[in-house]
């Protein structure tokens, strides 16, 4: 069988979802080996405060990421909004990549731009303020520096605020800004983009510079059943996790 390049993203992993935490380990187990390379676009977690934090399912997902690159799967990881403390220390553990929020990769020949999603989200000036903010060291050290329960707790509260806070925010705002989705593809000299964060799962034609480019959009797996982009020489599918 043709070794194939998979991407998933916004699994948002958590101890009360343990279905998708089956379901990804399912996938870690029997479809991953298959691939040459998995590429997880953020929000692999549902939250994530720090390397030092065991708790399941962190230790379930650390044991299974570790097998799959031992068994020779390359696995990339890029941080969303949710798991941006994800670190160091469990790239060591796993033997994932993490990648930078815009990265350019060869699939198969064509320059392809992966992002997580939330960073072409240019109408919701809130978030985007808060994002520079928590991006910063000083902000992550203070976060980090906490005692481990503190950060438990403060990571249950901050979810429930953010459940609140989103029904409140116009659907429009929540989406990708079409600017700056264009530019930023003219920036990185692509005319393909694989992003998830929008959970709107769709595959986008549109013109740059009068030449055809596409966006595609991964599927959040708590909404739908969970699904994974795979590409070939040939082809690409998506595939009902
Ligand atoms: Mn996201």
């Amino acid at each position: 069988m043709p070794q194939d390049i998979l991407f998933i993203s916004d699994l948002h992993l958590s101890l009360d979802k343990p279905e998708i935490t089956r379901r990804f380990i399912h996938f870690l187990e029997n479809r991953a080996p298959q691939a040459s390379a998995l590429y997880i676009l953020g929000d692999l977690f549902d939250a994530w405060i720090g390397d030092d934090d065991f708790t399941p399912p962190n230790g379930a997902i650390r044991k299974h990421l570790k097998q799959l690159t031992d068994s020779g799967t390359r696995v990339y990881l890029q941080l969303g909004n949710r798991d941006f403390l994800l670190g160091q220390r469990f790239s060591q553990d796993t033997g994932v990549v993490l990648l930078g929020d815009y990265t350019v990769i060869d699939l198969f020949g064509t320059p392809t731009l992966l992002t997580h999603g939330d960073l072409l989200c240019t109408d919701d000036i809130p978030y985007q303020t808060f994002r520079t903010q928590s991006r910063t060291l000083e902000w992550q050290q203070n976060v980090l520096s906490k005692p481990l329960l503190v950060r438990l707790l403060a990571a249950r509260w901050y979810r429930l605020r953010s459940f609140f806070h989103k029904r409140k925010k116009s659907q429009d705002i929540m989406d990708v800004n079409q600017d700056t989705v264009i530019d930023t593809l003219q920036k990185y000299g692509c005319f393909r983009l694989i992003h998830g964060h929008t959970h709107r799962p769709a595959i986008h034609n549109l013109t740059i510079d009068g030449q055809p480019a596409q966006r595609f959009v991964l599927a959040a797996w708590h909404k739908q059943a969970g699904d994974a982009l795979s590409w070939n020489q040939d082809t690409y599918q998506r595939e009902v996790i």
